[in-house]
């Protein structure tokens, strides 16, 4: 599925990054340049990609053209009498700003109006996440037999990017997290050599990639058979804060209000102040793209917005829980697209 600019953008957009490409043109290319009005959208290809590419756009009103380098670009933009072209300056180097600027081509930046249109998830682009999502909950599953006494948390992030391979991702949506025992305190923990030894907690926080789009789950066991009291409370803590955010949080909310129903709970709780990050982004063909639910986010959460809740509470060389699904927000509600049980499980 092709995407053109609304009907009453007068604007051209000039692509140059991987994920604005495949947005637009419904094709997750590694190269090329895609140029996209209200009426039309050519994607220039170089030579290792051009028959490729003409192929998969050869049943639909794609302009395929050769890129030889810059120039060629500007000569098109010259033909549709494009003055200046918007581009998302997130995604272009100086030195290709440069090359454009040295060539006459004027550009401005868009990344605001990119945002705007990707942050509304279309229902083809939902049934590519819900897959991404599929992907990682298989792969999650199967991957949790593995872990026994002695594997190493590399060990099982490499499982788990051979099960996504399996199931039909492209390959892991960011580093895996694996962390065992007070690793798991460490909210972005490097996955390493440690290895697992009897009553530790284990925190994987993973995701697939499908079609360039992204899922992102994160589950928090227990391997052992006698997890502390305080443990206990502390996983059923997170848990209600997660499933209170996944119940509250409609249509039409603040981003920072979402991330404040969860961080009220743990409030509750006394735990808010190892609460240390937000309740969630946004996630499509990136990881973290587009609303960001915390406390200072200015962002509103609406229909078709796909995001995750993810609380968590880590206690410095103790342990960490966090508990996390990639949902949409689809008739007003929170639907969860990652589907994992969230009850305690014991490896
Ligand atoms: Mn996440």
């Amino acid at each position: 599925m092709i995407k053109l600019l609304p009907k009453k953008s007068k604007k051209v957009f000039l692509l140059i990054d991987t994920e604005n490409r495949a947005y637009f043109s419904g094709e997750n290319f590694a190269e090329g340049v895609v140029v996209v009005s209200n009426k039309e959208l050519t994607y220039f290809a170089d030579s290792r990609y051009i028959s490729a590419v003409k192929n998969a756009f050869k049943d639909l009103p794609v302009n395929v053209l050769l890129l030889e380098d810059e120039y060629s670009v500007k000569t098109y933009l010259e033909s549709i009498n494009a003055k200046s072209v918007y581009t998302d300056y997130r995604k272009i180097s100086v030195s290709e700003f440069e090359r454009y600027k040295k060539l006459g081509v004027k550009l401005k930046d868009c990344a605001k109006e990119i945002d705007k249109l990707r942050s509304k998830k279309s229902a083809g682009e939902i049934k590519l996440i819900k897959k991404a999502c599929d992907i990682i909950d298989l792969a999650l599953e199967k991957t949790l037999p593995f872990i026994k006494e002695g594997v190493s948390e590399l060990e099982i992030k490499e499982k788990l990017i051979e099960y996504i391979k399996f199931f039909g991702g492209e390959t892991e949506s960011f580093e895996s997290i694996v962390a065992f025992g007070a690793n798991s305190a460490v909210p972005h923990h490097q996955t390493g050599n440690t290895t697992l030894t009897k009553e530790s907690v284990v925190l994987i926080d993973t995701g697939a990639s499908y079609k360039g789009y992204k899922s992102d789950i994160t589950r928090t066991y227990y391997f052992g058979e006698s997890p502390s009291e305080k443990f206990l409370e502390t996983y059923q803590a997170v848990l209600n804060a997660n499933l209170l955010a996944e119940e509250k949080i409609t249509c039409g909310i603040l981003a920072k209000d979402g991330d404040l129903i969860a961080r009220d709970y743990l409030k509750g709780k006394n735990l808010d102040k190892y609460f240390t990050h937000s309740l969630g982004h946004g996630v499509g063909l990136e990881i973290h793209e587009g609303v960001r639910l915390g406390p200072k986010s200015t962002d509103k959460l609406k229909n078709g917005t796909v995001f995750t809740i993810e609380p968590g509470v880590y206690l410095e060389n103790q342990f960490g829980i966090r508990i996390e699904d990639t949902v949409v927000l689809s008739n007003g509600k929170v639907k969860p697209l990652t589907k994992l049980d969230k009850k305690l499980k014991k490896l």
